[in-house]
């Protein structure tokens, strides 16, 4: 096989397995069901925002200086050097915009690491290759693997919908209530991550890292796991089941009883 069909491939490759895992990704951020994830798409929006005038500014000065300064219609170079206050304009405006952007993004880091005050805690523990979900204070507790079936991973079967997003026990959380997250892992890194939560936070062996969300819209939210972590690292999804308070209670008694039972 000539190296050029052999990058054809690769490509064709990439494409295809791209289409399918990504296949609900969009170009933007989703704006997210918390308040966290709100903010953090604005901080986003503003900041592409100040990226696309700063661009737009130095590249019409550049193309203009190109074309209309250019040595093929006898323009004449200036001949000057250190310009002292030109020097402290072009370093002092940057440095304002710095800082105007660092303000409101470590304002919302803060944010997102204050779990003061929450109402349920979560400890997330990330294994090769699922994850277990323990309701700290009840006896509630389980593993949440994929729910794919192997025949659509090795294409004897067609795909689903949610074709490597789906797992067998999701993590119910209710809504409007603070849910602090513990999250740890049992052998290597892992990243429990899901975008519309606005929550991405590693998972590492011996470390206890916290996070926390406030879902505000009951619904299903899917994310996956963000850190490289071994041979199925694309098999260990996360999906949130936000329910209303009412029936999440409901859903924890259900679940404190059976395990009592059981
Ligand atoms: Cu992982």
């Amino acid at each position: 096989m000539s190296i050029t069909s052999r990058i054809n491939k690769l490509f064709a490759l990439a494409a295809i397995y791209s289409s399918e895992v990504f296949g609900d990704y969009t170009i933007n951020m989703p704006v997210g069901v918390t308040e966290i994830s709100h903010k953090i798409h604005q901080l986003h929006m503003t900041i592409f925002w100040i990226c696309v005038v700063i661009g737009a500014i130095v590249f019409s000065v550049m193309f203009y200086a190109i074309i209309f300064h250019r040595k093929s219609i006898g323009h004449q170079a200036a001949q000057f050097h250190e310009h002292a206050t030109i020097e402290i304009i072009w370093t002092i405006i940057p440095f304002l915009i710095l800082i105007a952007m660092a303000i409101p993004a470590t304002k919302t880091i803060l944010e997102m690491d204050d779990i003061r005050d929450s109402d349920l805690t979560i400890k997330i523990t990330g294994y090769m290759w699922r994850w277990h979900y323990e309701y700290v204070g009840t006896n509630v507790q389980f593993m949440s693997d994929l729910a794919t079936p192997y025949e659509q991973v090795i294409d004897r079967a067609a795909k689903d919908e949610h074709y490597l997003r789906e797992v067998n026990n999701p993590l119910v959380l209710p809504i409007n209530k603070k849910v602090r997250f513990l999250m740890t892992a049992n052998d290597v890194i892992h990243s429990w991550w899901v975008p519309e939560l606005g929550v991405k936070k590693d998972a590492i062996p011996g470390f206890i890292n916290e996070t926390w969300a406030r879902i505000q819209v009951p619904g299903t939210y899917r994310g996956q796991c963000a850190e490289l972590c071994g041979a199925r690292h694309g098999f260990m999804p996360i999906v949130v089941k936000a329910l209303s308070e009412q029936d999440f209670d409901k859903w924890l008694a259900e679940q404190t009883a059976a395990k009592a039972q059981g």
